[in-house]
C-alpha cells in the first residue's frame, strides 16, 4: 500500500512553467473575446503568472514568445519576474505569423527567407543569454495543404540543415526542443508531424536537442502515454506543452477533457524517471482560456497536474510490478486504478497549508481580490491578445 504521507515528500518542489500567452486574450477563428484586467504589457502578463505561483507555489517560470513578449531591456524583465518571485524560462520562437513565411519557415525554398527564420532563433538565443533561460522551443507551423505542393523530402533536408545551425548557436547549457504537431494550420502534411520526425531531427542535432510533447498535438486515439514512455527510454523527452483536448489542439485546461489519460501520462512520467530532481523533463502548460477568467484557468491547471502527480505517485508499484510477471491482467490493472481513483485533494489541501500557501488556491483567489484590482487597474492602453 502506497500512502499520501509516504509521497508527500515527492511533491516538493514540482515546477510547472506557465505560457505568457495565456494571460492574453485568445480565441477561435470567430471570435476573441476581451476580459477585464488583461495585460496590456509583458510585465503584467508576468505578474499575473506571479499570483498563480504565489498562491500555488507550482508555477516558479514564466515562458516567453517572442516576438509577443518583445521588450527593449530582457535583463530588466527578468529583474522584474525576479522581484515579483518568479523567473523567465523557456524562449518560444515565432516563424508562423510574417507574410514571408506563407509557404515555410526553417523549411522554406528560397534561401533569403529561410535565413530570415534562421535569423530569428539565433535573436531568440540571444535574448536567452540575457534572460538565462535554458529552452529554445521550437515549433512550426511550415507544411502543405496539398498533395504536390512541395517537396516533402527537400522540406525535410532543409529542416535539418536550419536546425544544425541554430543548434550550433547554443551554448553548453542551453538545450533546443523541437514540438511536433500533426495538423494545423496546415493540413496535407506538417514538417514535423509526430514524435519519430522530431525524434529523427534532435537526435541528429547531439545531446541538447530534445523533443517537446505537447499533448493536444496527437490524433484522437493516439496512445500518448506509449510516447512518453518511448521518448524517456531513449532520453530525448525534453518537455511538454501540456492542455487537453476533445477533438483538435483545443488547448483547454490540462485535467479537463480526460482526467484518466493525464493520469496515465504522469504514470509513465515517473515509471521512466522524468519527474523528480535531475529530471530532464520541463513540464510547461500550452493554454489558451477564451471564455473562462485566465489567471484562476492556469491555477486549476497547475492545481490539476499536481493532484495527477500525486495520483501517479500512488501507485503501488512494487504490487504492479508481481501482478505484471504473474500475469494478473486484472489485479495489475486494478493496483493502477485504485492509485487513479484515490482523492487526494483533502491530503493535498493540508500539504499546502503545512508549506504556508493556501489549502483551496481557487479559493483564495477569488477571495484576493485581485481580479477586481487588475479590472480597475488596467483600465485604458491596448490588452494583448494570442499573437500580439
Ligand atoms: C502550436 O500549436 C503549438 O502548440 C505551440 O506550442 C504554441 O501553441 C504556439 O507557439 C503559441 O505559443
Ligand atoms: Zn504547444
Ligand atoms: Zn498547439
Amino acid at each position: 500500500m502506497t500512502t499520501f504521507t509516504s509521497i508527500a515528500a515527492r511533491l516538493e518542489g514540482q515546477a510547472i512553467e506557465l505560457p505568457s500567452w495565456a494571460f492574453g486574450n485568445s480565441g477561435t477563428r470567430f471570435k476573441v473575446f476581451t476580459t477585464p484586467g488583461t495585460p496590456r504589457s509583458a510585465e503584467e502578463k508576468i505578474a499575473d503568472a506571479a499570483t498563480v505561483n504565489r498562491l500555488t507555489g507550482l508555477a516558479p517560470t514564466v515562458a516567453l514568445h517572442i516576438p509577443w513578449d518583445q521588450v527593449d531591456d530582457f535583463a530588466a524583465l527578468g529583474r522584474f519576474a525576479n522581484d515579483h518571485g518568479v523567473s523567465l524560462g523557456t524562449v518560444n520562437s515565432n516563424t508562423f505569423q510574417d507574410n514571408d513565411y506563407k509557404f515555410g519557415s526553417l523549411t522554406h525554398t528560397d534561401p533569403v527567407i529561410r535565413q530570415k527564420a534562421i535569423d530569428h532563433h539565433f535573436a531568440c538565443i540571444d535574448i536567452m543569454n540575457q534572460t538565462g533561460s535554458r529552452d529554445l522551443k521550437i515549433w512550426l507551423a511550415d507544411g502543405t495543404n496539398y498533395p504536390g505542393q512541395g517537396d516533402m523530402r527537400g522540406r525535410q533536408d532543409r529542416l535539418s540543415d536550419s536546425l544544425q545551425q541554430i543548434y550550433a548557436r547554443l551554448s553548453d547549457e542551453q538545450r533546443l526542443v523541437l514540438e511536433y504537431k500533426f495538423f494545423e494550420p496546415a493540413f496535407y502534411h506538417t514538417d514535423v508531424p509526430d514524435w519519430g520526425t522530431s525524434y529523427a531531427q534532435v537526435s541528429a542535432l547531439g545531446d541538447k536537442a530534445m523533443v517537446c510533447l505537447d499533448t493536444g498535438h496527437h490524433a484522437p486515439g493516439t496512445n500518448i502515454e506509449f510516447i512518453v514512455m518511448q521518448l524517456l527510454r531513449l532520453g530525448k523527452l525534453g518537455s511538454f506543452d501540456f492542455n487537453s483536448r476533445f477533438y483538435a489542439d483545443d488547448d483547454l485546461i490540462v485535467g479537463a477533457a480526460d482526467p484518466f489519460q493525464l493520469f496515465r501520462i504522469l504514470v509513465e512520467v515517473v515509471r521512466g524517471g522524468g519527474y523528480g530532481p535531475g529530471s530532464p523533463v520541463a513540464f510547461m502548460l500550452d493554454q489558451c482560456h477564451n471564455i473562462e477568467d485566465k489567471i484562476p484557468g492556469q491555477i486549476r491547471s497547475v492545481l490539476n497536474v499536481q493532484e495527477m502527480t500525486a495520483r501517479a505517485l500512488l501507485v503501488d508499484t512494487e504490487a504492479l510490478t508481481v501482478a505484471q510477471e504473474a500475469g494478473d491482467v486484472l489485479g495489475a490493472n486494478g493496483i493502477l486504478m485504485d492509485a487513479f481513483y484515490t482523492d487526494v485533494r483533502a491530503d493535498l489541501g493540508a500539504w499546502r497549508e503545512e508549506r504556508g500557501l493556501p489549502a483551496d488556491p481557487m479559493a483564495a483567489y477569488a477571495a484576493s481580490g485581485y481580479q477586481q484590482k487588475i479590472a480597475e487597474d488596467r483600465a485604458g492602453g491596448t490588452q494583448l491578445s494570442w499573437g500580439a
